[in-house]
């Protein structure tokens, strides 16, 4: 449903974290039982990380803001400095957490190309590094499922075990950036507990789908949360009467995942449509999730950035409201406040844009529909 942001109507396929809490969640923060979450324990949060951990078979949890610091808090608890850690080439946590990695990890990372986000086993194996006095120490292999920059894709369970199991035959940990897991749930029908046997440590965020306003859970061995509870201190992330978000989050967590099937259904018809538009370019085989991307079909030398910025802003021009992401193209995603009379309005929005912009003269640069 289209809402007011800073008093214009819209309809925001920017992200799925734009969701504000429910009138159920805000009663829940309010009346939420509280404590000290870094002193004797805060008994929602605790709820929460052990509902958390229980859906994926791990021993415990931990409770983060947000996904980019329990990524960053499963770097640092596995890692040492100096060490390498394996990366999709396009993956958030290499492109898109700010260089955490390398700032306060410390730790280089080696990117990995991918068709459709789902690394190759065989290179995985072939680049984990043999002990050495001269080469840094392959430490940990972080997968992301779903893959957003590679349109949401569904790392396939099989897929997701063969890569966990090269890595650990070579002594190598592995965490999985799992912000959008409950989608590869909900798209797969495999369960919470399968994906949690491909890593030793996972990362969910509650503030994307699931709809709370923020949060993310990492969950794994018991002494593992114990040592990323400390770096969780260090870096600032220890939150004292936190239950009042955890409450939230632990109705995203209960409610969330049986309602994203309605954002992947209203995401294929998104894509469905875009895909019908001259000179768009979109595949809707490949929209597994909630997210689809747009691309110029001439993208030109630039790759189609000049494009993408342009149909962006004609789109935003109509109230439509997505990211113009690189080449990669204009990415929208779905969400609990997308219904179907916006993905209407999104599509008569496009149609008009890629008219003006890709009409019979193609794109110009710059240009406004
Ligand atoms: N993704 C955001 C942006 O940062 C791009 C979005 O709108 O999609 N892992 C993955 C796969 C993510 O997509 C994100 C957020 C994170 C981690 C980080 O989560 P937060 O925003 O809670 O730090």
């Amino acid at each position: 449903m289209s809402y007011l942001l800073r008093g214009r109507e819209v309809a925001d396929f920017r992200s799925d974290t734009v969701t504000r809490p429910t009138d159920a969640m805000r009663r829940a923060m309010a009346e939420a039982e509280v404590g000290d979450d870094v002193l004797e324990g805060d008994p929602t949060v605790e709820r929460l990380e052990a509902e958390a951990a229980a859906a994926f078979g791990k021993e415990a949890g931990l409770f983060t803001p947000t996904g980019t610091m329990g990524n960053l808090i499963a770097l640092k608890t596995w890692c040492r400095p100096g060490d390498e850690v394996l990366v999709e080439a396009l993956s958030h946590t290499y492109n898109n957490e700010a260089g955490g990695a390398a700032d306060l990890a410390h730790v280089m990372t080696r990117t990995l190309p991918s068709a459709r986000g789902l690394l190759d086993p065989d290179l995985v194996a072939r680049v984990i590094r043999p002990e050495s006095l001269h080469s840094p120490r392959t430490a940990l292999l972080c997968l992301e499922n779903t893959h957003n920059f590679h349109g949401g894709a569904v790392v396939p369970l099989e897929r997701s075990r063969a890569l966990a199991a090269v890595a650990r035959a070579r002594g190598v940990a592995v965490h999985l950036d799992g912000a959008r897991l409950w989608n590869a749930v909900a798209a797969t029908g495999v369960p919470a507990r399968a994906w949690g046997e491909t890593a030793d440590t996972i990362q969910f965020c509650l503030s994307k789908g699931l709809g709370a306003p923020v949060g993310s859970v990492v969950v794994g061995p018991k002494d593992w949360i114990g040592r990323a509870r400390r770096v969780r201190k260090a870096l600032g992330g220890g939150m004292r009467q936190a239950g009042v978000l955890a409450a939230a989050g632990l109705l995203a967590l209960r409610e969330g995942p049986g309602r994203l099937h309605e954002d992947h259904a209203r995401a294929r018809r998104l894509a469905e449509g875009l895909a019908a538009l001259p000179g768009v370019a979109c595949d809707p085989a490949a929209c597994e999730t909630n997210i689809v991307f747009a691309r110029a079909a001439a993208p030109g030398p630039d790759g189609g950035v000049a494009a993408h910025e342009a149909f962006a802003r004609a789109l935003e021009d109509r109230g439509v409201l997505a990211f113009a992401i690189g080449d990669l193209g204009v990415r929208f995603l779905t969400h609990r406040e997308v219904d179907d009379a916006d993905v209407d309005r999104a599509l008569a929005a496009a149609a008009e844009a890629a008219a003006g912009l890709f009409g019979a003269a193609g794109v110009t640069a710059g240009s406004r529909a």
